[in-house]
């Protein structure tokens, strides 16, 4: 019988692959659908707002990367212990991607002297600022980001790195201890450490 999950995103992992993290945490199976950008401008208009990545389930289909990871959190039982908890992750998920569009700005900017200002007023000046506040956080959870255990935002911050480091340019945890410990309690979780060594090798970001 097919998965009852099934994922459609790009061949990256960016925004894909927190969904992917915690279909895998929870050890669903899942059709993990790749689309080609050559395939892409056909199947664009008969997705709900014309965007990847969609989750399918129970024959519905949803859409929102950060709405879609909240749901597959719950159901593999990833989220806060109270309502205060699940506010917490959910700002920090925000945060993580407040930071994650600022990077972007910088790294997909093609015009050569906006670049080196941003370079400055983002790479310089936002990134250090975001990552000393996520460390602190980092510490004062012991190596989580939220309530002293694993939540999905965890998982989330983990499975985002490829892409935030792709776009920076560089190791952006290199210099955060709390931050590293996060990365270590996620990878070290069997599931995902299995997840690591099945997913395709070649995906880029
Ligand atoms: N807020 C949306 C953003 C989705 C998004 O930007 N998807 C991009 C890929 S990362 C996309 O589908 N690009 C192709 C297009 O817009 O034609 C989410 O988190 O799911």
């Amino acid at each position: 019988m097919a998965p009852a999950y099934k994922l459609t995103y790009f061949d990256v992992t960016a925004l894909g692959e927190p969904i992917r993290f915690l279909l895998s945490y929870g050890g669903i199976e899942f059709e993990d659908i790749r689309i080609s950008h050559e395939s892409w401008p056909a199947l664009k208009s008969s997705t709900p707002f014309g965007q990847l990545p969609l989750l399918e389930h129970n024959g519905k289909v949803a859409y929102q990367s950060i709405a879609i990871s909240r749901y597959v959190a719950k159901q593999v039982k990833l989220v806060g212990k109270d309502d205060w908890e699940d506010l917490e992750i959910d700002a920090t998920v925000d945060t993580i991607t407040d930071l994650r569009i600022k990077l972007a700005q910088y790294s997909f900017e093609t015009d050569e002297k906006a670049k080196k200002e941003k370079e400055k007023s983002i790479l310089n000046e936002s990134l250090p600022f975001y990552l000393e506040k996520l460390d602190a956080q980092a510490k004062k959870n012991n190596g989580y980001f939220v309530g002293g255990h694993l939540t999905w935002v965890d998982l989330l911050f983990t499975a985002s790195l490829d892409f935030i480091n792709f776009m920076a340019k560089k190791d952006i945890i290199a210099n955060s201890p709390n931050l590293q410990k996060v990365k270590q309690n996620v990878v070290k979780i069997p599931n995902i450490k299995a997840w690591l060594e099945k997913r395709p090798k070649d995906t880029l970001q």
